[in-house]
């Protein structure tokens, strides 16, 4: 964080509530999970053709960032269970899907180690290890009917008949 960010931050902790990290100057990006799809089966394909379930995830913010040392899980226990590929960044205000199949299959594209269940479950974006991995985004859904999304609209989620992977919710 720059200079004059800090002292904003600094200025408003006791307010606000900066999001901190273990080391004291981490500041958790804006980065969502914004919208998921737990039962795809004529929508979204992946490189290979197969129609894997997918989330997508929103950076809201500013500036890049590089996602390189965070993780994804559904198991609050096992916050390191599925890493993202080295390298892997997401643009201001973009948007980046991540294919949650637990099959690596197309090495262009990101995978996790697990899939998602369509009876819901609870997903996590983690931050780094070295911040004592902070909980960056988190998504609780319920049993989803196939090819709808749950979707992050305004300030919360819901059904959407029509899953919009990398474009904006609607
Ligand atoms: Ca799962
Ligand atoms: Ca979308």
């Amino acid at each position: 964080m720059n200079r004059p960010e800090w002292w904003a931050c600094a200025a408003v902790l006791a307010l606000a509530g900066c999001k901190d990290g273990g080391n004291g100057d981490w500041t958790a990006p804006d980065v969502v999970i914004n919208e998921l799809v737990a039962s795809n089966a004529t929508g979204l394909q992946d490189e290979s053709g197969a129609f894997p379930d997918w989330l997508e995830l929103y950076n809201d913010g500013d500036e890049l960032v590089d996602l390189s040392t965070y993780t994804i899980t559904d198991d609050p226990i096992e916050p390191q269970k599925s890493l993202f590929p080295a390298g892997t960044t997401i643009e201001a205000g973009g948007f980046l899907i991540v294919f949650v199949d637990g099959d690596p299959s197309t090495p262009n594209e990101v995978h996790t180690t697990f899939r998602l269940s369509r009876v819901g479950e609870t997903v996590q974006l983690v931050g780094p290890a070295t911040e004592d991995f902070p909980i960056v985004s988190e998504v609780t859904y319920p049993l989803m009917e196939t090819d709808t999304s749950w979707a992050l609209i305004g300030s919360g989620y819901e059904v959407a008949t029509t899953p919009t992977p990398g474009a904006p919710n609607e």
